[in-house]
């Protein structure tokens, strides 16, 4: 079974990204799968980056793969742009998607809302080297977010067109959604999905933030006016709550409402913030002892990317000699 999943550098990951998509593939890691885990710095380029803070980025999302438990000899960490194969591919996929389809995706009209004409042609196209970094490496399983769904369902169809236009070429991936963790909500706004990209920081707790940030972003986080714990889905700023405390600790939703019983807000906060930063304290740790030794750090992404590049190149092969430009 081949496995594989990408993430942006962003500078900010938070607990959303954590085990939405990050933990799910520590998880994976077990006999008998294949797995490769990316960093999609080509993708984080359809916006404005600094290149500097770009660099800086990368090796801080590879530094923190490691740190949650990513272990190089078992997954295929490697960074997206080493590997050319992935934008040759999304090229030939250019030329077989409708623009409509593109359309259609909701990460683009999200992102391009109120900016007009200033979107790049990149971030329209995005969908599409996501479909290639998946079909490249014949993968069977890709877990991501609820968010990812439609992107990876892109790529599916993807596939199927080519298979069925020049014959049998690529397998046909699928999404792995978990159920608890797929969705982490804004603690501001547990209406949207957590995310780096919200106006304010009071939305995430990113993987860095120490032990006064977290007790400050969950003292404010949205929740009613009720005072009692219970986890009620229409209840959404709480049952958000409720679900990252379950999953810091292991704890199920009913476990925890039953340690909070007769308790208020007030006290559940606290406990979630103690619990959220002892969490995050020994990954901090470890992403900060990684980034001290960036030789090593380089040393595990060139290994990656040769693993990579030798399936990538393989498979570009092939899909060359498919569509007929192949001449000898
Ligand atoms: P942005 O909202 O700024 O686009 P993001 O915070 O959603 O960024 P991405 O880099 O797009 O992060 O996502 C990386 C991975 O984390 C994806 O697999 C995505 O589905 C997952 N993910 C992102 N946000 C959440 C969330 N709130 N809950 C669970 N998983 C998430
Ligand atoms: N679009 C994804 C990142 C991404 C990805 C992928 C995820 C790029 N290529 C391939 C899974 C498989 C995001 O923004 N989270």
């Amino acid at each position: 079974m081949r496995i594989l999943t990408a993430l942006q550098p962003s500078g900010i990951l938070h607990i959303g990204n954590l085990f939405g998509a990050i933990e799910p593939m520590v998880k994976l890691q077990i006999f008998g799968n294949e797995n490769l885990l990316f960093i999609v710095d080509y993708h984080a380029i359809t916006v404005p980056q600094d290149p500097a803070e770009l660099r800086r980025n990368i090796l801080f999302a590879a530094a923190t793969y490691l740190a949650i438990g990513i272990d190089p000899k078992k997954t295929i960490l490697f960074q997206q742009s080493r590997i050319s194969e992935h934008t040759e591919l999304a090229w030939i996929l250019n030329c077989l998607v409708h623009m409509g389809e593109l359309e259609r995706m909701t990460q683009y009209k999200d992102k391009a809302r109120g900016k007009g004409e200033a979107v790049s042609v990149g971030l329209f196209d995005y969908p599409i080297l996501m479909a290639a970094d998946i079909l490249l490496y014949d993968t069977n399983v890709v877990p991501v977010g609820e968010d990812q769904k439609q992107h990876v369902e892109l790529a599916r169809d993807l596939a199927q067109r080519f298979n069925k236009t020049f014959g049998e070429t690529f397998v046909i991936p699928r999404p792995e959604i978990r159920k608890e963790g797929a969705r982490i909500m804004g603690l501001d706004d547990p209406d949207k999905k957590m995310s780096k990209s919200a106006s304010s920081e009071k939305n995430y707790l990113s993987l860095m933030d120490d032990e006064t940030t977290v007790l400050k972003k969950i003292k404010s986080a949205v929740t009613d006016s009720g005072s009692t714990i219970t986890f009620d889905k229409t209840r959404a700023g709480l049952a958000n709550l409720l679900t990252i405390y379950s999953l810091v600790t292991g704890k199920t939703t009913d476990q925890l409402v039953n340690e909070y019983e007769g308790k208020g807000y007030g006290d559940f906060k606290i406990g979630l913030a103690g619990t959220v930063s002892s969490y995050l304290a020994p990954i901090q740790e470890k992403i900060n002892n990684s980034l001290e030794d960036e030789s090593k750090l380089l040393s595990i992404l060139d290994q990656g990317a040769a693993r990579a590049k030798a399936i990538a190149e393989k498979k570009m092969a092939d899909v060359r000699k498919k569509i007929g430009v192949t001449l000898s």
